[in-house]
């Protein structure tokens, strides 16, 4: 298609929205708004740099496609290929053991200057960046248990990680001029059921406590703490669970981190989110694509992502959620991965816009479901995917699957040289 082909298309599935009230220009505007944290793990299956440890702590990626990421530079090369192919400037989400130091330094050691590489590639690039301590793929938390612990030291050795996180977490926010997100997870739990669930709770609370004891800029770093039902080898107990993390944030302030795959199989995440927004000064979310399990599968265009994207826009929670990613799939193209998880989501929340909400809400308030559900189901086929195309076009990444080939040539010349 032309851009004239596609200029015509645009103007005429415009009128389309404009008869039901939608200024799809002004739309347009709003999604430039909008900032995805992309996850830099799908770039090399969990690895990071510091540590030769497997992947443990419950979580788990399957796959050996070639021409993972070994090194920061390759890691940057790729996400540099993926952030031209996705409309918009976004974050990129980091996690502690991916520090770009040459430097032989364990958790407890980390300090900013270890991500001195990432902050000026993120300035070169326009990026934010957000963080995660990592408290799993480690010897000290090889039995499953890291801030809840019962011997004190391997706790205090947690602590120290996490707090020095915050730390870093908070030079991010302060050299780029947008605030950070550090996103507290733990593995912690039992494989069978225990006789004590409450001990290690109080630890954890304890431990947090400590952890977010020193006072940082919340123009620089929100702290944000992750919940989790079950995991791998945590199938009967996990310690911190939603419950728990709900009272906690609540209770200190903390953003609570909705993770997609961290509940029961069928239960959302898009159906907690008025709720949450009733009690919290804003949220994280983790988007993931769960089957079956937390298995983190890319995430698709499918109706929970769809869901997720309407809660935010219809109740407009745009400006005080974090919307961040987390799927690792290694059995394709890992920038492709991240590619179509992160366009997927874009283009959710476009569909999202789109969407005649006062009507639908006034229909359901005089009671008329008829029109509620007629008029949502025609939305469905209206030409949001024209919108969407253009959208593209003027964000100056390609339209379509084009950005496929641009993948494939990367994966030819670069990805498969790798060893
Ligand atoms: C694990 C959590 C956590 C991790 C990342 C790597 O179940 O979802 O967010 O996926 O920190
Ligand atoms: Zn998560």
């Amino acid at each position: 298609m032309t851009t004239q082909e596609l200029q015509a298309q645009y103007e005429w599935a415009k009128g389309l929205y404009a008869r039901h009230g939608i200024d799809v220009e002004r739309v347009l505007d709003e999604l430039a708004k909008i900032k995805i944290s992309m996850h830099c793990w799908q770039g090399d299956d969990v690895k990071g740099f510091l540590f030769n440890e497997e992947l443990s702590g419950g979580i788990s990626v399957t796959g050996n496609y070639p021409g993972a990421a070994r090194s920061a530079a390759e890691l940057k090369r790729d996400l540099e290929l993926a952030f031209s192919l996705i409309p918009g400037k976004h974050k990129l989400n980091l996690h502690a053991i991916y520090a770009d130091t040459d430097e032989k330094v364990d958790l407890d050691q980390l300090e900013p200057r270890h991500f001195q590489g990432w902050v000026d590639w993120a300035k070169e690039h326009g990026l934010g960046l957000d963080f995660n301590p990592t408290c799993f793929s480690h010897p000290k938390a090889s039995d499953g248990f890291t801030l809840s612990h019962p011997d004190p030291e391997i706790r205090e050795f947690w602590i120290e990680h996490c707090k020095r996180s915050r730390r870093i977490g908070a030079y991010f926010g302060e050299q780029l001029g947008q605030t950070c997100v550090t996103n507290v997870w733990v593995p912690d739990g039992y494989k069978d059921k225990p006789v004590d669930q409450l001990a290690p709770r109080q630890r954890l609370k304890a431990s947090l406590d400590a952890v977010f004891a020193e006072p940082l800029n919340p123009a620089h770093n929100l702290d944000a703490v992750e919940s989790k039902l079950f995991g791998l080898g945590s199938e009967a107990y996990v310690v911190g669970s939603h419950e728990f993390y709900m009272g906690y944030g609540m209770q200190n302030n903390k953003l609570i981190c909705l993770d997609a795959g961290h509940f029961h199989p069928t239960e959302t995440i898009s159906g907690k989110l008025s709720s949450l927004s009733l009690f919290t000064d804003g949220i994280l979310l983790h988007v993931s694509r769960p089957m079956r399990w937390d298995s983190d599968h890319v995430v698709t265009f499918d109706d929970e992502l769809q869901d997720i994207a309407r809660e935010l826009v219809r109740h407009n929670l745009l400006g005080t959620t974090h919307i961040g990613l987390d799927f690792f799939d290694g059995s394709i193209n890992r920038v492709a991965a991240w590619v179509i998880g992160t366009r997927n989501t874009i283009k959710a929340l476009l569909r999202a816009m789109l969407e005649p909400a006062d009507r639908l809400r006034q229909a359901e308030l005089q009671g008329d479901y008829t029109t509620r559900l007629a008029l949502q189901e025609e939305f469905k086929s209206y030409p949001f995917g024209i919108i969407w195309d253009a959208y593209c076009e003027r964000m100056g990444v390609p339209t379509r699957e084009s950005w496929l080939d641009r993948v494939k040539a990367y994966e030819e010349q670069v990805q498969l040289k790798r060893g």
